[in-house]
């Protein structure tokens, strides 16, 4: 797209209207070719770097729509329709004033046609038309990034509020020309509700619930895709100081986010993604389809646990997400406490015990799928746990002291500060949503083949801590 004056020159004088039509075209062809950029896609919660460029360039997109089956939550199995192999998508990154080409693959071994929609483009259907695709088809379309902001993309593929419940929605960040402060972790995360056919953490391969999607009942609510995607393996870091910057998004379909640090003030948000901030900020509301850009600086070590803050969906439908700080002890600014009896208190009543006879086989092995099912995310199938985040229950000297009292933890949940084998934590294990057999099979399998210990506890007696309030 070279200038070629002496050509124009001669062809700006043939007529009046050829003048103007064909002098305007000079004009565009005289300026200096965008320099090309491919994209480099990364999986979330990691998204491409900031940008340091102060001019304009040609962002080559290449995302690759794959459907493919994994976990959604452990020993569950769920197919995904995703944006580059990810829920969400992976995260494009691009400056104000940047041509993006957004090429497409559907690719030959999916089901289903595909397209997006970028929230980030100007015109009609943000280019659904431009890439809506069969299986084994590429489509291929450029925009301008007239405006900075964090916009979501997505399927719009009919139906598509199931194409967006089955995880298809990214995220596109246009920084403004001049470009976005410096900070010291930058982490991408999405909400989207899920609705299968069969219950919360049921096991096995699970379909799609459509009745369910319209009757906005999610079965999950979920952070990057997955119940436990960042807690465990997947927990989040920042070192005490740091400035940190979280993009978030909701994908939807259909629940809103009122998204929430627990143990953290948000000291800037970018509310629903757009150029002004709000200061000190608890909890910031996220529509479907939207997004916000929140900044904080965690000052104490320990975990920052990330919900939404309605608060079934954190603790009985996934939206939990973990940030473990590192760092030196702050008692001026967080400080241990104390906790006494009042005076004249006595201890509470103990729970009236029989003895417990020893795990069937049958017992043992609820107790192992139990196991594997639920506390596997967090304590690991090996039960060792990671230290400062989540306690060993493989040789606890905290379970072993008082197995039998483990039960209540698993009912209604822990948190707070705890030492085991030596080691600190501070965290919350949220209240496990299990049957009485459940619950002792669980803590017996924990006892006996994790700690070598003996049966501890039987259903009957679980039922009977139901009713007493743990502390
Ligand atoms: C979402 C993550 C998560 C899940 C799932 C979970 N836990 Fe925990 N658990 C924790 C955390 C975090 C702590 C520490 C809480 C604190 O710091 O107060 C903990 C503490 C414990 C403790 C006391 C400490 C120890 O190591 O002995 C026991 C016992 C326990 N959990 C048992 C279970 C059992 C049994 C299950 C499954 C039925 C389970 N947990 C599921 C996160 C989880
Ligand atoms: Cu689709």
């Amino acid at each position: 797209m070279r200038s070629h004056p002496l050509r124009l020159a001669g062809t700006c004088l043939a007529t009046a209207s050829a003048f103007i039509v064909l002098c305007s075209v000079s004009a565009n062809a005289a300026q200096p070719a965008l320099p090309v950029i491919v994209q480099e896609l990364v999986a979330p919660p990691a998204l491409p770097p900031q940008i340091t460029r102060k001019t304009p360039a040609r962002v080559v997109v290449n995302l690759t729509v794959e459907e493919i089956e994994r976990e959604i939550a452990p020993g569950t199995r769920y197919t995904f329709w995703t944006f580059g192999g990810t829920v969400p998508g992976k995260m494009i990154r691009v400056r104000e004033g940047d041509t993006v080409e957004l090429n497409l693959q559907n690719l030959a071994g999916n089901k289903l046609p595909h397209n997006i929609d970028l929230h980030a483009v100007t015109g009609p259907g943000g280019g659904a038309g431009q890439t809506l695709i069969a299986p084994g088809n590429q489509a291929s379309f450029t925009f301008k990034a007239l405006a900075p902001g964090l916009y979501v993309y997505h399927c719009a593929t009919a139906p598509v509020g199931m194409h967006v419940a089955n995880g298809m929605y990214g995220m596109i960040l246009v920084e403004p020309k001049e470009g976005m402060s410096r900070v010291d972790k930058e982490y991408y995360v999405m909400q989207g509700d899920f609705y299968t056919t069969g219950a919360y953490r049921a096991p096995g391969l699970q379909g799609f619930d459509m009745q369910k999607a319209i009757d906005e009942r999610p079965t999950y609510v979920l952070f990057n895709g997955a119940d436990g995607a960042l807690t465990g393996k997947g927990t989040l870091t920042a070192a005490a100081g740091d400035k940190v910057r979280m993009f978030f998004g909701v994908g939807g379909p259909n629940t809103v986010s009122s998204f929430h640090v627990i143990g953290a003030i948000f000291d800037k948000v970018y509310t629903e993604g757009g150029t002004r901030f709000q200061e000190n900020v608890q909890t910031t509301l996220v529509p479907a389809g939207g997004s916000t850009i929140v900044e904080f600086v965690p000052r104490v070590p320990g975990n920052l646990t990330l919900v939404d803050h309605s608060l079934t969906r954190a603790f009985n439908k996934g939206a939990v997400g973990l940030m473990a700080v590192s760092g030196p002890e702050r008692p001026d600014i967080y400080g241990k406490g104390i906790k006494t009896a009042l005076p004249g208190t006595k201890a509470p009543p103990v729970v009236a015990r029989a003895a417990v006879p020893a795990a069937t086989d049958a017992q043992r092995l609820r107790g192992k799928a139990v196991y594997d099912s639920t506390c596997a995310s967090c304590h690991l199938p090996d039960g060792k746990g990671v230290p400062g985040v989540f306690p060993p229950l493989a040789n606890s000297d905290f379970f072993q002291q008082r197995p039998y009292e483990m039960a209540h933890i698993v009912l209604h949940g822990r948190s707070g500060e705890m030492v085991v084998n030596g080691e600190h934590y501070n965290s919350v294990m949220p209240p496990q949503d299990l049957n009485d057999d459940d619950v002792a099979a669980v803590i017996n399998y924990v006892s006996t083949d994790l700690n070598a210990g003996k049966a501890v506890i039987t259903p009957a007696q679980v039922k009977q801590m139901r009713q007493v309030k743990a502390n």
